[in-house]
């Protein structure tokens, strides 16, 4: 397959050990060409790495095809960190007959050897790009393959079924037509149902992917930026007692539960003359509209008035958690909310409990969560031709029954890659690091 490639596969930059990797055919012999050392499969091998006038002591292993990561032979060397000596290391091997690898070549090998699926590779970049637990959860459980698993089973579930029906088919004597119809439509809802349970996890798969977005709204001086500072655990939003304080929108991300929650402190929502405040109370409700959760904040030490009637008109529709704040002063409202302080802290980490517990997070029964959009969309269509095949169960032939049920095969084997073209496949490799 191809030509020999290496590349540095530790980020660029100061560093005790940086790793340098080659994948292909002629892996060992480069290696052995360069490495004066011994070059034994599966071990730490001690040697020394000459070219020019680099005399590096360093730690090479070999991994044998095809028990390596991209299957084929593969050959990584561990050597001192910073940029130069691991330029210099990749720079022999370019010399030495390997090319430079593309950005996720080495995965993409593993893939097209059948070392791991498309979504397993999709999985792994994820679990690289981790930037909270949840995220990280659902990449290892992507990587590890459960959702190709599902794929896979209902691809085989799908074959079995086709068979029936072109058995029924070819042998319309044996007036096994119906029979096949009745049983392929119990093994279609079964599978329906999995897929949608399965698609139920798209929401929350957004929200493990980018975040809890939660906008912080009220009218002018209620605390809204003192609370932001309260959940951030830092000062970051000014506040000042008068009234019109914050003029643009400040956002800032916490990690919570292994979630991350971006709240977004607003411009307090009033009338305005001031050309700065108006259009920083547009971004106000602009945020309002975006984010997942709002906590309207109500002064809990002033009497309503119109101006937070007019805000829970606004916040209406959304999912809206409402904040009673300055809890620390008597109280003059009587309307049911969470009770909080940001001055004193008080119903703060309760606050970000109640703000998880609003958006529903579902898992699948086996611990899945869809994070990613082709998977999504493969998956729907999918479920699209699913729902098809069983409706035609009921009125037509076998024939469309088995035209539809292909269609479902093909949809699922988008998530293995199986049936994935190739374009797609080049662009989703492409969007890996280097290296890797
Ligand atoms: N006693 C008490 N005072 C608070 C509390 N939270 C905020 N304040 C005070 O209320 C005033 C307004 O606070 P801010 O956080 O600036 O209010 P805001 O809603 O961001 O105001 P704008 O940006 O002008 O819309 C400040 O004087 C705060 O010190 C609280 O929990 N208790
Ligand atoms: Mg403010």
């Amino acid at each position: 397959m191809g030509k020999t490639i290496a590349s540095i596969s530790t980020p660029m930059g100061v560093g005790a050990i940086a790793i340098v990797r080659m994948s292909g055919d002629e892996a060992l012999s480069i290696a052995s060409r360069l490495f004066h050392g011994k070059l034994e499969d599966r071990k730490l091998n001690l040697g020394q790495f000459v070219f020019e006038d680099l005399k590096e002591q360093c730690l090479a292993v070999y991994f044998k095809a095809p028990r390596s990561f991209t299957g084929e032979d593969m050959v990584e060397f561990q050597v001192h960190g910073g940029v130069i000596v691991a330029r210099k290391v990749l720079e022999a091997l370019l010399e030495s007959g390997a090319r430079l690898a593309e950005n996720g070549e080495f995965s993409k090998r593993a893939f097209l050897n059948g070392k791991l699926s498309l979504s397993s590779a999709e999985g792994m970049i994820d679990v690289i790009n981790a930037s909270s637990e949840a995220e990280l959860k659902a990449g290892y459980n992507l990587m590890s393959g459960e959702l190709s698993k599902f794929a896979k089973d209902s691809q085989t579930a799908l074959t079995d079924m086709l068979a029936e029906l072109e058995v029924a088919l070819d042998y319309p004597e044996h007036d096994d037509e119906a029979m096949a119809i009745e049983s392929a439509r119990k093994k279609l809802e079964d599978m329906i149902a999995k897929t949608e349970a399965l698609l139920a996890t798209v929401g929350t798969g957004k929200l493990i992917k980018s975040g809890v977005s939660v906008a912080i709204v009220g009218k002018p001086n209620v605390g809204k930026s003192s609370l932001l500072n309260a959940l951030l655990g830092e000062d970051r939003a000014i506040v000042t007692s008068v009234e019109g304080t914050t003029r643009d929108t400040i956002s800032e991300t916490i990690s919570y539960s292994g979630y991350n929650i971006n709240f977004v402190d607003t411009a307090g929502v009033r009338e305005s003359d001031d050309e700065v405040e108006k259009i920083g109370i547009e971004r106000s409700k602009k945020a309002i509209e975006s984010a997942d959760v709002v906590l309207l904040l109500i002064d809990s030490s002033r009497e309503l008035d119109e101006r937070d009637q007019e805000l829970m008109k606004l916040t209406e529709g959304k999912r809206r958690i409402l904040v009673l704040n300055k809890c620390d002063l008597k109280s003059k409202v009587e309307i049911e909310g969470i009770k909080v302080s940001a001055k004193s802290g008080e119903g703060v980490e309760e606050l970000k409990k109640k703000i998880l517990d609003s958006v529903d997070l579902k898992v699948d029964t086996s611990g899945l969560v869809i994070t990613n959009m082709r998977h999504e969309e493969a998956l729907k269509e999918a479920l699209d031709a699913l729902k098809e095949a069983d409706s035609a169960a009921e009125s037509e032939s076998a024939d469309i029954v088995a035209f539809l049920v292909k269609r479902a095969w093909t949809a699922f084997g988008k998530i293995t890659g199986e049936t994935e073209n190739e374009a797609i496949i080049d662009k989703i490799f492409s969007k890996f690091c280097l290296g890797k």
